[in-house]
């Protein structure tokens, strides 16, 4: 996130797009009702009719994909209409003739063709948005200096943006917007993407992506590359980019990729098209897995190494408003199992010896995980200043490139990283896989707030079980009538890839035309359906937010299930 959570308390418009926010981020969402009842509007942009719709001043419902159309026409109407920050603009970005000429043609009535949604309302949306305006009372960040009053908007998204083949494109679109009115490096404003794990933004920053090293420093620029080697005894790191997650289960299909280490994940229900999937782990040579559970991975490993779980371990998590935090162990391990980084220092110096690197004795002897800390600091310009005392209590927030350094709650105050803020044109583009006669369907896929991914943690808990014990996909009427299909019967989902078969929940939940179902459930696993060869460009993500399938009846009408999942 550019800015904090708390902010979001006091912003003047909130605009909610591609993040179911009640259930994916439940306490988050409270600061979102908080604004609302303080008088903020709330813009919410999104296919389905998620449970914070119903706080929401205006809710536009694109079908999955389309969303594309109304950004575009967000930015015409915010430059036809006047509601620019010219100021902002000015004296803080560059590229703005270029955009502007880019979104030219997407006028609010085209959008309105292209998705069925009323041109007043994305008319609405834009103004909202741009100009920070609220439904009732006043705006703490209000100056009588400045007239008109322009007040603090904030943008929120996750995975409903970045899960599509042009995921990178619409975060510079909402970038855009937000440069469009001003809305960056001020309290209560910014890009805000809602981080998924505990821990992704802290792996992300430590350089587990495969084209950079701690602190985003690119594998390809040499001279960091060398300073990086050096603090860990070595002359020179490779220069080569990784490979992406996606590309690596592709690579390990055509077996250019012989062995794989799988640590804290599970593919073999999280990665799209997971018969691919499989083929691709069984035509490994060497396949490990370090997991605190025999997940489905698990089960086609060679070799499995015990985890210790999250509270059973000390360490730091970095959350997504890019806070520090201490994290204290409350129960001892089970069994043989130990924290990851133990696992790790104890493997590999045995994997260095056979790959011939030369090493210092005991260099991979850490006394404790407040000493990984310390190296962290080192090689990480981002978090240089970081060191275990100064994390007990609220922890940091970084940048904090120096021991003496605060921390960085609003990133882009006053200037952007690279300088000037820079204005992207951005390039109409659909899902790849567009629904047809034999698919007439768009199924997209996400959460619900009862449990977690693969549910290898969430469904071994009685009480979630018992609230929510089975998987459902969600289905207008107007396409359930088509085949027959009743509330609570059962029906196949059918991909070019693969079918699955579970309930259906028959509402207005989702538009005609679209269908919901959520990956947690290995009895109807969502992935067998999702196609793994569109991907962004640059991310590699995924499109698991759009594929085409068709719906076939079972003929049986089943038993609706009681206490299935209220969210
Ligand atoms: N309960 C629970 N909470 C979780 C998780 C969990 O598994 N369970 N997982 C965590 C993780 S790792 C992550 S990444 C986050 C994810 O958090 P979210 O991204 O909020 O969750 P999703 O359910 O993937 O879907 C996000 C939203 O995108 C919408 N959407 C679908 N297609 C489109 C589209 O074309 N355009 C737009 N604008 N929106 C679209 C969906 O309707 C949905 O409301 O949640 C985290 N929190
Ligand atoms: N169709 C579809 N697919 C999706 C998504 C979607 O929206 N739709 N979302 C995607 C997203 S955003 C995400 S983040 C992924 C999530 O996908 P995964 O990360 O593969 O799913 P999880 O079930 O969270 O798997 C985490 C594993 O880590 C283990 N684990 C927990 N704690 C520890 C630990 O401390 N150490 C070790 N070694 N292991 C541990 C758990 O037991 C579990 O097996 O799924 C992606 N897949
Ligand atoms: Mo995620």
């Amino acid at each position: 996130m550019t800015n904090s959570i708390h902010e979001i308390r006091d912003a003047d418009c909130i605009f909610i797009t591609g993040s179911n926010t009640t259930e994916a981020h439940p306490v988050l969402s409270y600061e979102v009702i908080r604004a609302v009842k303080k008088g903020a509007t709330l813009i919410v942009l999104d296919p389905r009719r998620i449970p914070i719709v119903k706080h929401a001043t205006l809710h536009l419902q694109p079908k999955p994909g389309a969303d594309i159309y109304l950004f575009l026409a967000m930015a015409h109407i915010i430059i036809r209409d006047g509601f620019l920050d010219e100021p902002f603009i000015s004296q803080r970005t560059e590229d703005f003739a270029l955009f502007e000429q880019s979104v030219k043609a997407m006028t609010p009535e085209r959008a309105a063709l292209e998705t069925g949604i009323p041109a007043k309302q994305i008319e609405q949306a834009a103004r909202l948005y741009a100009m920070g305006q609220r439904s009732f009372g006043s705006s703490i960040y209000e100056d009588s200096q400045t007239a008109p009053y322009r007040g603090h908007s904030t943008i929120l998204y996750a995975m409903g943006i970045t899960q599509r083949s042009n995921g990178t494109d619409l975060v510079h679109m909402l970038a855009n917007l937000a440069m469009l009115g001003g809305h960056l490096g001020k309290p209560s404003t910014g890009v805000n993407p809602l981080r998924g794990q505990s821990n992704v933004q802290g792996a992300c920053d430590l350089g587990g992506l495969p084209n950079v090293l701690p602190g985003y420093q690119p594998v390809t620029d040499a001279a960091k590359r060398k300073t990086v080697a050096e603090k860990w005894g070595l002359t020179d790191l490779p220069a080569q980019l990784g490979l992406t997650v996606v590309e690596l289960t592709q690579a390990a299909e055509t077996g250019q990729v012989k062995a794989l280490w799988v640590m804290g994940e599970n593919p073999m229900l999280s990665d799209p098209d997971v018969t691919h999937v499989e083929s691709a782990l069984r035509n490994l040579d060497f396949l490990v897995v370090q997991d605190i559970f025999l997940n489905e991975t698990a089960q086609l490993a060679h070799v499995v190494l015990p985890a210790a779980a999250s509270l059973e371990k000390d360490g730091s998590f970095t959350n997504t408003e890019r806070r520090i935090q201490l994290l204290q162990p409350v129960v001892k391990p089970p069994g043989e199992a130990l924290p990851d980084w133990q696992i790790i220092g104890a493997i590999a110096p045995k994997v260095e010896a056979r790959l011939g690197h030369d090493r210092p004795d005991g260099y991979w002897d850490y006394g404790s995980s407040a000493q990984i800390m310390t190296e962290i600091a080192e090689v990480t310009p981002i978090y240089g200043g970081v060191s275990y005392e100064r994390l007990v209590g609220q922890g940091l927030v970084w940048p904090c490139p120096t021991p003496d350094h605060l921390g960085t709650p609003i990133l882009h105050v006053g200037q952007f990283s690279r300088g000037l803020g820079r204005f992207y044109p951005v390039e109409l583009h659909l899902p790849a896989e567009q629904p047809d006669e034999e698919y007439p369907l768009i199924l997209t896929t996400g959460r619900v707030l009862y449990h977690y991914h693969t549910g290898t943690m969430t469904r071994r808990s009685d009480g979630l079980d018992w609230i929510a014990p089975r998987g459902y996909v969600e289905v207008n009427p107007v396409d359930a009538e088509q085949i027959g299909l009743q509330d609570a019967g059962q029906v196949w989902i059918v991909s070019r890839r693969g079918k699955v078969r579970t309930q259906a929940r028959v509402s207005d939940k989702v538009a005609a035309g679209v269908v919901f179902l959520s990956f947690h459930w290995k009895e109807a696993p969502a992935n067998r359906l999702t196609q793994d060869f569109a991907l962004d460009p640059i991310a590699k993500i995924p499109e698991y937010k759009a594929c085409a399938v068709r719906l076939e009846s079972t003929k049986r009408k089943g038993k609706k299930i009681k206490n299935s999942g209220a969210g």
